[in-house]
């Protein structure tokens, strides 16, 4: 892909969103990133520093203890992938360079785990849970600009799905040590299932998103900011007109780097249809109505680099 001048596109052409600027540039900003690389930065975000630093620090102290002790908390598998996790990631035997952490983020779940993650439990659930809720909203936010954006009416059409108290929303920590040499696969390449993914880091770099067959861009590292992923709910959900981007993370030789991405999702039972708005353009819909319950089931039954949405289409 090349931007208007001719020239490659590199990491400063990718669009950055001031969540501070006039309501109606930030809608269609959002949707221009959206419908150029299904991804943006988020800056001036409102989420309090404290609320992402505390968390973050649960997560060194937490991938900081010895094997044996992180084994105590529940054990990612394939027959339950949400929990702690170590080089392998889903059911079909993908291999990563990273630790993980994979939670739901039901209050009641987070309290019951939070016993077996942590030596002080209150103070990791408060943490998780205050962060859950400030980069929900934000997710809200977001999917309310983009409704805005594309000029559908009814606005929560896509925030309604992840404010749903059965949604089933995820948090994931990931952990990536240093390793032998430069560029390994920290995780493979993939999209992301749900609608949006809400991503940060400390600062240090690794992610890169596709943008075109083998083109990868490095994504800099910035703690104050949140990256911004189009999944595959959302693609489904403009009818095509989004396409959920592929990302991959890499190794480094020289330092940590721990991310923090919230997976903003639909309840099990939600039906997944795009609004009639958005059908206009093709005239008709692209995909057949599904659940989300179904989709997760395709999820898992794929490997991490699958294109899933394909076997939707009508
Ligand atoms: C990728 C995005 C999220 O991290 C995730 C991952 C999930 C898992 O780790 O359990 C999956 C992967 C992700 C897509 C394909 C399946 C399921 C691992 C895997 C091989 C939590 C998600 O929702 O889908």
């Amino acid at each position: 892909m090349a931007t208007s001048s001719g020239t490659p596109l590199g990491s400063k052409n990718l669009p950055t969103i001031d969540l501070r600027d006039h309501r109606s540039n930030v809608s269609k900003s959002i949707v221009e990133a959206c419908d150029q690389f299904g991804f943006f930065k988020v800056i001036n975000h409102g989420v309090p520093k404290d609320i992402i630093e505390k968390v973050q620090q649960e997560g060194f102290s937490f991938f900081a203890k010895p094997t044996f002790v992180k084994q105590q908390a529940d054990q990612a598998s394939p027959a339950n992938p949400l929990g702690y996790g170590h080089k392998n990631i889903g059911a079909l035997g993908d291999k990563g360079e990273l630790e993980y952490l994979l939670l739901s983020t039901h209050p009641s779940y987070i309290a019951e785990k939070s016993i077996t993650i942590s030596d002080d439990p209150s103070r990791f659930s408060s943490a998780v849970n205050r962060y859950i809720q400030a980069v929900r909203d934000l997710t809200c936010e977001l999917l309310e600009l983009i409704a805005e954006g594309l000029y559908v009416k009814d606005k929560s059409v896509f925030s309604g799905l992840i404010r749903d108290v059965e949604s089933d929303s995820l948090l994931r920590l990931n952990y990536y040590l240093p390793t032998s040499k430069d560029d390994g696969i920290g995780f493979g390449e993939h999209s992301d299932p749900q609608l949006l993914s809400i991503l940060t880091s400390n600062n240090v770099a690794g992610l890169q998103i596709l943008v075109e067959k083998d083109a990868w861009i490095s994504v800099p590292a910035d703690p104050n900011a949140f990256w911004v992923i189009v999944g595959d709910m959302l693609q489904a959900l403009t009818n095509g007109r989004f396409v959920s981007v592929r990302h991959r993370v890499l190794t480094n030789t020289s330092k940590p780097r721990i991310s923090m991405v919230y997976f903003g999702a639909p309840s099990l039972q939600a039906s997944i249809s795009a609004p009639p708005e958005l059908l206009r353009p093709i005239g008709h819909s692209l995909y057949r109505t599904f659940t989300w319950k179904a989709y997760k089931e395709k999820l898992y039954s794929q490997g991490l680099a699958a294109t899933r949405l394909d076997g939707f289409k009508k």
